[in-house]
């Protein structure tokens, strides 16, 4: 049955002074119910596919779990249910699949902790060599999987445009083996290879790999950023881009409270706050050109994010790092600045979009 919208869509309404912005729609509280049925979440709908089910060895409030679920439910209701997954070595291979058991209810391959990328190429190129454009092809893999030892694959994968999704679930870290760094880790993080030790703890600042923008500049059609703290952008996201051909490059910001030492219960709100500060800046491109961007409603400084996570408890404890805590509100400013995050809220990109 299609309910009607409790409101009009706010899409469709001519007179703006009248527009009310409605933030939290899309959400399961009462989000949903604000919009139309056909732009409801893919979780609100019976019909999900629940493409990873009930039954994984994720920790509670894994991020890469959730971000995995909402991600691919989104893309099986985009092809119809007609998706093929690869998956690189990682946490989200290994909670999903203790052997003999699979979470996963739609076909999913597992090879090596490298080649993610260059497997999914393959299953592409057979399914085009049989004629079956109907069947598409997602690839997924940790940060370390993607931007470190993956990377010349996705590179190659990007630059062929061979027609992929590839979706990087970024920890910022090697969580699966315990918590070492990876080209994705933020400066100043403590990890089990950059400990909170010497003059100047945790990761060295002025290393590192910025991903998305790499993804842009080999001009694949389209490379986003999305945030477990925003599944309805994030489903909005997976959907778009199966809905285009080609090479193409999700990027999600997906809390691990292990690795970053959060409770719980907070991994949605330090993704939050990682997008409030600036430090994760949601956007999209095509063709190596940024095209949309989500402003910020509620600026919030570095250190407020910095200090939900007992990765950057040594920036504050046994004595305030104010050098390295402004280094950091820097790179957020830089960021805010690059995506135009503070445009004033009248041409914010609307959350129902
Ligand atoms: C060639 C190779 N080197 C090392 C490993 C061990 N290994 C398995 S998973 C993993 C870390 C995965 O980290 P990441 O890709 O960031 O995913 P996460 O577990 O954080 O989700 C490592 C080092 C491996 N499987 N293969
Ligand atoms: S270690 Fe982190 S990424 Fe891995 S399952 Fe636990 S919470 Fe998820």
């Amino acid at each position: 049955m299609t309910e009607a919208p409790l409101v009009d869509d706010i899409r469709t309404r001519e007179d703006t002074s009248t527009r009310v912005k409605f933030y939290q729609t899309g959400t399961f509280t009462a989000g949903n119910r604000l919009l139309g049925s056909d732009l409801r979440t893919v979780q609100s709908s019976q019909e999900r596919t629940n493409a990873i089910t009930c039954g994984h060895r994720a920790c509670q409030g894994c991020g890469e779990a959730l971000g995995a679920r909402y991600a691919l439910d989104a893309a099986m209701r985009a092809t119809n249910g007609n998706v093929i997954a690869v998956n690189a070595t990682g946490c989200l291979e290994v909670f999903s699949t203790p052997y003999p058991e699979t979470s996963w209810q739609l076909p999913w391959l597992h090879s090596l902790f490298g080649n993610a990328a260059a497997v999914a190429s393959g299953v592409a190129a057979a399914l085009r060599r049989q004629g079956r454009d109907n069947i598409r092809v997602v690839a997924q893999g940790g940060d370390g999987g993607t931007t470190d030892i993956g990377f010349g694959c996705l590179s190659g994968m990007f630059e062929r445009n061979d027609d992929v999704l590839y979706i990087c679930y970024d920890n910022q870290g090697y969580m699966n083996t315990g918590v070492q760094r990876s080209s994705a880790t933020p400066p100043a993080a403590r990890t089990a290879t950059t400990p909170a030790m010497g003059s100047a703890p945790g990761n060295p600042f002025g290393i590192g790999k910025d991903v998305p923008r790499i993804a842009m500049a080999h001009n694949i059609p389209y490379v986003a950023t999305a945030s477990v703290a925003d599944l309805h952008d994030l489903e909005a996201k997976v959907t778009r881009a199966m809905s285009m051909h080609g090479a193409r490059y999700i990027h999600i910001l997906v809390p691990c409270p292990l690795g970053w030492a959060h409770a719980t219960r907070d991994t949605i709100r330090v993704a939050r706050l990682a997008v409030e500060s600036g430090v994760f800046p949601l956007f999209e491109a095509e063709h190596g050109e940024v095209v949309r961007s989500n402003a910020i409603r509620r600026r919030i400084p570095v250190e407020d994010y910095l200090m939900t996570q007992g990765r950057f408890a040594h920036l504050f404890k046994p004595k305030r790092d104010e050098a390295r805590i402004a280094a950091l509100q820097q790179i957020a400013d830089k960021n805010i600045d690059r995506y135009n995050l503070l445009r004033s809220s009248s041409t914010m990109k609307e959350v129902v979009a």
